[in-house]
């Protein structure tokens, strides 16, 4: 037997380096506010030149259908019915329900494995002072909103520099201002880009546009349409995603690291307002012919625009229809990075990561949801194409077949008693029992008991913000 020496070319063995990932979430963006989802008034070019390089998808499922719960699901790899955070929760002062210190996040599993990790925009999931930081869950930095009530205004006072108070000129809080709240965190997010392009990142870029007060510096192109100035908001909002998504592109582009980062740009739940309102009339894209919208379980405010893009590795023009879920992303992402997870690491989701080259979809038994608002927590499951939903723990289960109806106008309940015992069965199943959570809805002795655990007495400076170390825990 002939050996021969082949030399083996340079860098051919070693270990290419792992990819990057940025999730982006458009807060409240709707479907069909994007044109490569057949919306003619508001532009969207880059995002629907990301669709075209990358890969659409028909049926993305949100974690659920409020902000905090499916930011939450994503940064945990849990569905609802396991997630520590299953409503909007807010936390006063400042901030939301802090997600718990066992709980292993997306930003600790790359850490893990060598990534640098940032979140840009609207947190969402506890104070700085909290278990629920950023910095207490993987975050190396952040740049943005804590709390989700703040970020209903473009021009605050201040924005938050890792947990430092960032001061906004010409700003009140409470009305248009001089200094724009998501140019800032856009810069600092392509800063940060900048400064880490030779190393492994990940990034969670939750861009609060175009959620309500629908304020925006520039109406652009929108000026002089004939329409209402809500809905010039609306439209300059969402092509001002569009605007920073292409920015980012070309910086990753710029900077010759777009064939190893993977970006999925989505929202974080359906439309926020319903087909007759201003803003649904004038776009007509609220629910993109699908039922419900914002804090419902149909599939309009289940489903959303999803965008994936990787060139060269996932598929350009591919536009797919199988189901997957934020919960997804955690799996997937340990796969393409190589981690080991922290332990601890549990995942209600499947690694898409053939699915995202181009293969199918993982098949699974059921998808499941729950969220929690005042007394009537609500709850949905999807199984194969049929679809379940409980309005409220004392209300019937509905039946819908997607693949024949994918409206929900048909509830076939009445017929198909075997679907609905599979539908309690599942219910019973992906529901774990947390006390902060009741499926028989809060009572006024919870409420009282999740008030004294979670109080925290803060001072608010002449500026507005709360120094984090004027903090004292009521016990
Ligand atoms: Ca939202």
């Amino acid at each position: 037997m002939l050996l021969t020496f082949c030399p083996v070319a340079h860098g051919a063995d070693a270990p290419s380096s792992p990819p990057n990932f940025i999730f982006v979430l458009s807060d409240d963006i709707a479907q069909g506010d994007l044109g490569c989802y057949g919306q003619k008034l508001i532009q969207t070019p880059r995002l629907d030149q990301m669709a075209a390089e990358g890969t659409r998808y028909l049926q993305a499922y949100c974690g659920t259908s409020v902000c905090a719960p499916s930011r939450s699901s994503f940064f945990t790899g849990l569905h609802t019915g396991h997630c520590p955070v299953r409503g909007n929760y807010e936390v006063p002062p400042e901030g939301q329900l802090p997600l718990p210190d066992e709980t292993v996040t997306i930003a600790e599993v790359a850490k893990s494995a060598g990534y640098a990790t940032a979140t840009f925009g609207k947190w969402g999931m506890g104070y700085f002072d909290t278990t629920g930081s950023p910095f207490n869950q993987g975050v190396d930095h952040f740049f943005g909103y804590n709390c989700q009530r703040h970020a209903h205004s473009y021009f605050p006072t201040y924005l938050y520099d890792d947990a430092q108070p960032f001061i906004l000129p010409g700003n009140d809080g409470r009305t248009v201002g001089e200094t724009y709240a998501q140019e800032l965190i856009q810069n600092d997010m392509i800063d940060w880009l900048k400064n880490h392009a030779d190393q492994p990142f990940f990034m969670f870029y939750a861009i609060t546009l175009p959620h309500g007060r629908h304020e925006i510096d520039d109406f652009g192109i929108y000026r002089d349409k004939p329409w209402t100035e809500k809905q010039k908001a609306y439209a300059a909002q969402v092509t001002r995603v569009d605007t920073d998504m292409g920015e980012l592109m070309d910086t990753l582009r710029d900077l010759g690291i777009a064939e190893n980062t993977l970006i999925v740009f989505t929202g974080d739940n359906g439309s926020s307002f319903s087909p007759q309102s201003e803003i649904g009339k004038r776009f007509d894209q609220a629910s993109n012919g699908l039922r419900g919208f914002k804090r419902g379980m149909y599939e309009g405010a289940l489903r959303q625009a999803a965008l994936a893009w990787w060139p060269g590795t996932v598929p350009a023009g591919r536009v797919d229809a199988q189901p997957w879920a934020f919960w997804d992303m955690l799996p997937t992402f340990v796969e393409l990075s190589g981690a080991t997870p922290p332990e601890g690491y549990e995942t209600d989701g499947f690694s898409l990561v053939d699915y995202l080259k181009g293969g199918d979809a993982p098949e699974r038994d059921y998808f499941y949801w729950e969220l929690h608002r005042g007394d009537r927590p609500v709850q949905a499951a999807r199984f194969g194409h049929w679809k379940a939903v409980r309005n409220g723990i004392d209300k019937p289960i509905e039946i819908y077949d997607l693949k024949e109806d994918a409206a929900e106008s048909h509830d076939l309940a009445s017929s198909r008693a075997d679907l609905v015992r599979r539908a309690e069965e599942i219910f019973e199943e992906a529901h774990r029992p947390d006390p902060n959570w009741p499926l028989a809805g809060r009572t006024k002795e919870h409420t009282e008991r999740a008030k004294k655990a979670w109080t925290i007495k803060r001072e608010r400076d002449k500026s507005g913000w709360i120094p984090p170390n004027a903090v004292e825990r009521v016990e």
